[in-house]
């Protein structure tokens, strides 16, 4: 580093001779470092106290103890600090005080679960103790938010990279905090979804479900039935080349994810939405011809053959073979909008798919309308009602969650990150009504769905369908600012909710997505700072 350090002082000397600064000038007074409490999504347990820790040149990243996992993700702390402060910040397993400090295990860290942290910071370190991995990284998400937004950004700033002393306790309301990317209405390359995958992370949401087939393409590689990707999966909406992902492409999506501490929930939706599938193989349709490739945006006019014994041979084929390369324990099999199904076809049908899932080693999650087939013993539903969902449709789920159905919940005009925020908002659909921020975040999982038990609510999930999405710029607009909302209403304990208090936390997140090039919408309900 001290090599870099020159070069840069040569520039600095250089730039001051063509009259430009090469950095910022320095403010007056260091600015005051970020309170402990201004973290999305907001922490159970907030100690404020005592003297602030400042990261320096010399600072250690310390991983005593030989957990290779635990010094992973101090690795990853070191390569996100590194540009910014331009110090070495070396990892080391010698024992210390001083420096960034990781404890996994030991004393005080049980009651902190398989998610939660604990992060002291004062003096001459910041301590962050976890019972498992997945803690330290959650906690390394909250010292990221700690530190100035210009720690975010790729080339060398000034500092002072400051942490306000106290200690922050932090825990997990719920265990399943979701987003959903929907690759099959426009499709998605690896790299996209690493991008996103990373942006989910910070907000330490960790399930991600990848809608994977629908009726505009078919996005996975299924050996025994390789024309589905490679003719299925050859278009998208409004007709571009569509793509799919080899199973190396896949495997490589879930190391990527499971490195960020997020599971993915792979989805082959059917009966319904399953054009794509049905263009690819016509001994799938019941006349046995294929129809063509779809590039619209309508629902509910495609169905598998429910009668037929093939349909069962394309369903045994396919969740084997994903469930073999898939490490989670679930696998979503879609289920609704199958409108062009009857209603005894579709119970008939879920009765035959829901055991296969369970044959092959996996929990089955269906949207909602499972419940009204028969969901078996811990499958889940995943509720997307609206506020015109009717009260009947609504009883049934409430009914089957009080039958011991556990609900994770995705409530479409609140948690639907595809909805437009306001009439002007260009990209995005409405039938579910405008999703301003506010009315995205300001509700509660926990008695959301009348009739349903607390207990049989798993967490939230934030989808994203993307007929009308098909850059990352457009992923970002429409997941910032509200995605960080669902993950708070996934994490925070229903005792921080304050719209009023999360919009001034939230602001706070605008400059550290400008450092991080999201492309968010600076929505007018929140009050973010001066650009
Ligand atoms: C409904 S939500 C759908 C999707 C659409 C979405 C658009 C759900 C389970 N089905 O097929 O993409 O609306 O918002």
């Amino acid at each position: 580093m001290r090599r870099r350090r020159l070069l840069f002082s040569l520039l600095l000397v250089a730039a001051a001779g063509m009259g430009t600064a090469a950095v910022p000038p320095q403010p007056a007074a260091a600015p005051a470092a970020t309170p402990l409490d201004r973290v999305v999504p907001a922490p159970a347990s907030v100690v404020p106290g005592g003297a602030a820790y400042t990261l320096g040149e010399g600072t250690r990243i310390r991983v005593p103890g030989n957990s290779g996992e635990a010094r992973k993700v101090a690795g990853y702390l070191a390569g996100l600090l590194r540009p910014a402060t331009g110090f070495d910040l070396p990892v080391t397993t010698k024992d210390g005080r001083d420096g960034i400090v990781f404890q996994l295990g030991g004393r005080g860290t049980g009651k902190l679960g398989a998610e939660g942290y604990r992060l002291t910071s004062g003096g001459r370190s910041v301590t962050i103790s976890a019972a498992r991995p997945a803690g330290l990284f959650h906690g390394v998400q909250t010292l990221r938010q700690l530190l100035p937004a210009s720690a975010e950004r790729r080339t060398e700033q000034r500092g002072p990279w400051t942490i306000a002393g106290g200690t922050i306790t932090d825990t997990p309301r719920y265990g399943h905090r979701g987003a959903m990317l929907d690759v099959s209405r426009h499709f998605f390359t690896v790299e996209q979804v690493k991008r996103y995958i990373d942006q989910l992370s910070l907000y330490k949401i960790n399930k991600l479900h990848l809608h994977l087939s629908d009726d505009q393409g078919w996005r996975i590689a299924i050996k025994s039935w390789p024309k589905l990707a490679t003719y299925g999966g050859s278009t998208q909406v409004g007709g571009g080349k569509g793509g799919f992902y080899t199973k190396d492409d896949y495997r490589e999506i879930i190391r990527y994810a499971s490195s960020r501490y997020l599971t993915v929930v792979p989805e082959i939706d059917m009966p319904g939405h399953t054009n794509a599938a049905l263009a690819s193989y016509a001994e799938l349709n019941c006349n046995g011809q294929a129809p063509p490739l779809y590039t619209g945006t309508e629902v509910g006019f495609s169905s598998l053959c429910v009668p037929k014994q093939r349909t069962y041979d394309f369903v045994d084929d396919v969740i084997r073979e994903l469930a073999a390369m898939t490490p989670g324990r679930y696998l979503h099999i879609g289920g609704d909008e199958a409108h062009s199904t009857s209603h005894d076809d579709y119970v008939a049908f879920m009765d035959r798919v829901q055991p296969v899932v369970a044959k092959y080693g996996k929990t089955a999650i269906g949207w909602h309308q499972l419940t009204g087939a028969h969901p078996a013993k811990g499958n889940v539903a995943q509720y997307w009602g609206y506020d015109k969902t009717s009260a009947a449709e609504r009883a049934q789920v409430a009914t089957a969650a009080q039958n011991g159905t556990p609900v994770i919940l995705s409530p479409a005009d609140r948690a639907y990150l595809d909805m437009k925020y306001d009439k002007n908002t260009p990209l995005g659909l409405s039938w579910a009504g405008y999703v301003s921020v506010q009315r995205s975040y300001d509700w509660d999982p926990g008695t959301y769905l009348e009739g349903a038990p607390a207990s049989s609510v798993l967490g939230v999930e934030a989808p994203l369908w993307a007929e009308t999405l098909s850059t990352s710029a457009h992923i970002e607009y429409m997941a910032f600012p509200r995605l960080p909302g669902i993950a708070e209403l996934g994490w925070s304990p229903a005792s921080t909710h304050d719209w009023d208090a999360y919009k001034k936390r939230l602001a706070a997140q605008g400059p550290r997505w400008d450092a991080m090039g999201i492309g968010y919408y600076r929505s007018p309900e929140v009050p973010w700072p001066a650009k």
